[in-house]
């Protein structure tokens, strides 16, 4: 990935220096994130919910408004009451979790019907059991007890498996008819993602049993895995169903100056390493999207790239001038973006700097927005953003931005 450490909106980074005059107070050290960050709806308020966590990764909230949160490494599940304790960790999860490099425990949802039968839906890179170093991703569920997992059974395995910690995927939602969406990666094995007999650089879609639904766009088609949704992915490392149309958006990671938003319709190729914008690490060029009208083009891409990680759709009421838009994590960029979209068009990008790498972004049920931090214990971080009310200074300060533009 490259480093895009300048947002590209110079008025935003005025606003960031501005804010940084006022609102850092303390004695902030160079890893603090930022108390206070001027944003197009105000001034947005970080706090630290949680802190001394290991690599979480990713972030849901259950019914009566506790946490449930992935730890990446060692491979780990917590639950996090409302004042902030972290539980120990949950009991029942698979023995073999591949945890070295992006493996480990990842993706989580919540069963549709989780309110009564409390299953929890999660995703991890998996070892042979005689084989350490060989690991895929694989997809479980459990009933989620006070402490522990119970009834746990494997849904789903990525393969074929390969001895690389890289670019698993891993991220789960579900779709308005209760079907389970598996978004995996290429583990770095570019030429094979086009091959519709594997599960590499796909979108899978599963039964909550993992089973294969009928209508699933492959079924029946020799040469295919029916369980694939769409191909032509890289690296996805975000992905949440648009409340709206019922479609799923993805954020991959791409090459340098590629990383991509698409919007996955079923039997769609979305083109790697076909063609996508943006150039190889070696820096061999790639056919930009526009050559291959027979493949799905991205509806919007970073360059600089920012490594987009988890993503929501606003919908809550904290921020009302953020609502039905995207707010999307980022790696490398040590930020979060902010999309406000036009139907299936992204028409500006507003990004926050956090000077700490975001692996997941959540709604909460109070309206507030999570980010969890991908920092090693203790520093592993939930940071609760709000909308901080207007006072004296902060009105001047936005007066003083309206007339410098
Ligand atoms: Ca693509």
């Amino acid at each position: 990935m490259t480093f895009g450490s300048k947002s590209r909106g110079g008025w935003f980074g005025l606003a960031i220096a501005l804010s940084a005059a006022t609102a850092f107070s303390g004695a902030a050290s160079a890893e603090d994130v930022p108390e206070s960050l001027f944003t197009s709806v105000g001034h947005v308020k970080v706090e630290t919910a949680v802190d001394g966590l290991n690599y979480p990764w990713s972030l849901v909230f259950l019914p009566d408004g506790e946490m449930l949160v992935s730890e990446k490494h060692p491979g780990r599940l917590r639950r996090i009451s409302k004042s902030g304790k972290i539980s120990p960790p949950i009991k029942g999860l698979p023995e073999n979790i591949y945890a070295k490099g992006n493996g480990g425990l990842q993706g989580l949802a919540l069963d549709p019907d989780f309110k009564t039968n409390h299953r929890v839906y999660f995703a991890f890179a998996e070892h042979d059991e005689d084989s350490p170093e060989n690991a895929a991703l694989s997809v479980a569920r459990g009933t989620l007890g006070e402490d522990r997992l119970t009834d746990v059974e494997i849904l789903f395995r990525q393969g074929p498996r390969f001895e690389d910690d890289r670019e698993f995927g891993g991220r789960l939602a579900f779709l308005p008819d209760g079907t389970l969406l598996v978004m995996t990666g290429d583990r770095y094995q570019h030429e094979l993602v086009q091959d519709t007999s594997n599960t590499l650089g796909k979108v899978i879609r599963i039964n909550r049993d993992g089973s294969v639904p009928d209508d699933n766009p492959f079924v029946g088609k020799d040469g295919y895995d029916p369980r694939i949704y769409s191909l032509g992915h890289r690296n996805i490392g975000g992905g949440i169903v648009n409340p709206d149309t019922g479609k799923l958006w993805v954020e991959e990671f791409g090459p340098i100056g590629g990383d991509e938003i698409n919007v996955v319709e079923p039997g769609k190729n979305y083109g790697w390493p076909l063609a996508n914008w943006g150039v190889h690490y070696t820096l061999q060029d790639i056919p930009d999207p526009p050559t291959r009208p027979d493949l799905t083009a991205p509806i919007y891409f970073w360059n600089p790239s920012v490594s987009p990680s988890g993503m929501i759709f606003y919908t809550g009421d904290e921020f009302p001038g953020w609502k039905n838009s995207l707010v999307v994590g980022g790696l490398a960029s040590q930020s979060a973006t902010h999309l406000t979209l036009q139907g299936e068009r992204v028409i500006s990008d507003e990004r926050m700097d956090f000077g700490v790498r975001i692996r997941d972004v959540a709604q909460g049920p109070d309206g507030a927005i999570y980010l969890l931090t991908d920092e090693a214990a203790p520093n592993g971080r939930i940071l609760r953003l709000t909308l901080e009310k207007p006072t004296a200074e902060t009105q001047a300060a936005s007066t003083l931005e309206t007339t410098k533009q």
